[in-house]
């Protein structure tokens, strides 16, 4: 295996590569691709994602599918679970060798709020019932979504979360987390690292169960009080996140929005959520 000596004088210096708890910050120019599938191939690795498309968001899936074919975790064993209502929509799409997807019938919902807060139940249950001590990642990504990049092993950790492309600048104070401390979510506005995309998290099949047990129990008891956080399970995520710390962290490379004009310190955008009509795909 060749790849280019490593240093610890040069390297990029226009961006922070790891967090205060020493978490490394994943960027463009900060890795070996070589390396790192490498490393992990060794181990034969499974990687598991979780992708959902209720109701019109079943529009977004042969382009997510497809492009996750070419970039996402390739040489490598994935098997995709797509939680959808409408099981017959599901485009036909040629997975590569040790590549798999399967479906899942989901109820169809029309609110939102209750699509959100089933998903971390059924990533909790399809851990428990068909993943743990059988694969050893798994990433849960929106659908509404694109891979441009590589996607691949050094986004690999125990507990991984990616960085919004839309708040990575600002002052901890102006992130919208649940600020209200009857909420279950809440963060104080003194507190909080970054602010988190409820887009893309991840990292060993038993931590993220952890996370999604977690983030449902306070969701589900916050409905009981009736209360809903801002943001939903993005907020219960963010909440977690920052009493655990998750142990690899994203740059937004991972999770870009394409409204956004590309920053200069995005070499590369790997995926992200693309142009939406609203009106058209979401439920009344
Ligand atoms: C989303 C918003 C309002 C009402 C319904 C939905 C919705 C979300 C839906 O009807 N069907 C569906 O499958 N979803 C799933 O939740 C998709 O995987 C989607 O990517 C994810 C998050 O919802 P998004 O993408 O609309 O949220 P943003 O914050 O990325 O715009
Ligand atoms: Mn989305």
């Amino acid at each position: 295996m060749t790849y280019s000596q490593p240093s610890i004088v040069n390297g990029r210096t226009d961006v922070v590569s790891v967090t205060p708890w020493l978490a490394p910050v994943v960027w463009e120019g900060t890795f070996s691709a070589t390396l790192l599938d490498g490393i992990y191939q060794r181990q034969n690795i499974s990687v598991a994602a979780t992708v959902f498309a209720v109701g019109k968001y079943i529009m977004f899936l042969k382009d997510f599918l497809e492009t996750a074919e070419q970039h996402f975790f390739v040489g490598f064993r994935v098997h995709i679970y797509v939680f959808t209502d409408r099981p017959n929509e599901v485009p036909e799409v040629k997975m590569g060798a040790g590549r798999e997807v399967t479906v899942q019938s989901v109820p169809s919902s029309n609110r939102w709020q209750e699509i959100s807060a089933r998903r971390m139940e059924l990533i909790q249950k399809l851990i428990e019932e068909r993943l743990i001590n059988k694969v050893n990642y798994i990433f849960c990504l929106d659908v509404d979504s694109k891979f441009h990049g590589r996607w691949g092993a050094e986004s690999l950790g125990g507990l991984v979360s990616v960085i919004h492309p839309g708040y990575y600048k600002d002052d901890r104070s102006k992130f919208p987390y649940e600020r209200r401390p009857t909420s279950r979510a809440f963060v104080a506005p003194a507190d909080g690292d970054f602010y988190y995309c409820g887009g893309a998290f991840g990292g060993l099949v038993q931590e993220v169960h952890l996370l999604a047990k977690t983030c449902r129990k306070n969701f589900e008891d916050d409905a009981k009080d009736g209360i809903e956080a801002a943001w939903q399970e993005e907020s219960h995520l963010n909440r977690y996140m920052w009493i655990n710390k998750p142990s690899k962290v994203l740059s937004p490379e991972y999770l870009w929005q394409d409204f956004k004009p590309k920053e200069p310190e995005i070499k590369i955008i790997r995926f992200s959520g693309v142009i939406k009509n609203y009106a058209a795909i979401r439920p009344n």
